[in-house]
């Protein structure tokens, strides 16, 4: 079994695959902490996690003229640290209101080690915001998370974060890696597996705005008798467009009401961190035992999330950031 030596995780993780392991916690907490605790926080692994012997451990660079090879002593002795609070979030975030629609998303991959690219002109837009991390939440890197190297890449898709980093070069290519070249790019709803050219479409960089419900959870009971509801949720949007408005309905998007975003100290333009917000908002008085609620976010360039998931369903299940939906039962 080669999984048999991935590490230990947190019960309260909800698996989606156990080998590779694809996990995320209860919606509900996620919103308890602006910094996820490091065992909540989603893993989303495409192979076995590697045993990485740290001491033995290099980091490769190529660059046009010169080659490094870097321990993590060296790392941490030539090189300044330095923090950035950042969201990872997985482009198939939210797939399951895809699969909901056409069944029969994933496929195998095709064996071979993970890797990803980052296009020149973006590396040097974020040159001083991407950061080689050996630390998470101040804590030594889990296993999970790329023990010991991962690159983080602000607003930027989880994609291409690699974990478990041990090169990187500059190259006239882009990736060979499968989940470069044949996953993580987005397609028009008529593409299907018969159909699809991956060529054709471009590899998800920056992410759009999305927004989630996360508490009450779907399927929720309020109090009885309850004439409104509060409710939480997370927002954000790639490319460090911070999120200046999260709309909430409570009855299935007629009436909106405006959410109050939780301040998180980020810049407008190089917003890499999420928005928690919460929403106190009246029920329909004439719900008959359950209540819809929704929720859509708008970014800072006045992006707005999609009302339905048809006009953007696509066949890796990837960029699902429609209108978000919450059924509730509110007892007579
Ligand atoms: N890096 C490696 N080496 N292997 C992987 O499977 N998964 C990627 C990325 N980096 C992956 C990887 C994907 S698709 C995502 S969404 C993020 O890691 C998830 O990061 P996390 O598991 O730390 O939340
Ligand atoms: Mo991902």
């Amino acid at each position: 079994d080669p999984y048999a030596n991935d590490p230990p995780r947190s019960p309260l993780l909800i698996p989606s695959s156990k080998k590779p392991f694809n996990a995320e916690p209860p919606a509900e907490l996620l919103v308890d902490n602006y910094l996820t605790p490091n065992d909540l926080f989603f893993v989303r692994n495409h192979l076995p996690v590697p045993n990485i012997n740290p001491r033995s451990f290099t980091l490769e660079v190529q660059g046009p003229k010169k080659e490094l090879k870097l321990s993590i002593n060296d790392l941490k002795k030539q090189f300044k640290k330095k923090s950035v609070v950042s969201v990872v979030q997985c482009a198939g975030n939210r797939r399951s209101e895809m699969i909901n629609i056409k069944a029969s998303l994933d496929r195998g991959p095709d064996g071979s080690f993970y890797g990803a690219s980052l296009p020149i002109e973006l590396a040097i837009l974020l040159k001083d915001e991407i950061i080689v991390a050996y630390e998470m939440n101040g804590k030594e890197l889990p296993r999970d998370h790329g023990y010991p190297l991962r690159v983080i890449i602000p607003g930027v898709v989880g994609a291409r974060q690699v974990k478990w980093l041990n090169k990187i070069y500059l190259s006239d290519e882009e990736s060979e890696s499968h989940w470069q070249r044949r996953d993580y790019k987005g397609f028009n709803c008529s593409v299907d597996w018969h159909n699809v050219d991956f060529d054709s479409s471009v590899a998800i960089m920056q992410l759009p705005v999305i927004s989630a419900i996360c508490d009450p959870p779907a399927g929720a009971e309020l109090e009885e008798g309850a004439e409104d509801v509060t409710v939480r949720g997370y927002a954000w949007s790639g490319g460090g467009r911070a999120i200046i408005r999260v709309d909430v309905s409570a009855d299935g998007g007629k009436t909106w009401h405006v959410a109050s975003i939780q301040p998180n100290g980020q810049s407008q333009y190089k917003a890499w961190g999420w928005s928690l917000w919460e929403a106190t908002i009246p029920l329909p008085p004439d719900h008959k035992g359950e209540v819809e609620l929704v929720c859509k976010a708008v970014d800072v360039a006045y992006n707005a999330q999609p009302d339905r998931v048809e006009g953007i369903w696509n066949l890796r299940g990837v960029l699902s950031n429609a209108w978000h939906h919450v059924k509730v039962i509110v007892p007579p």
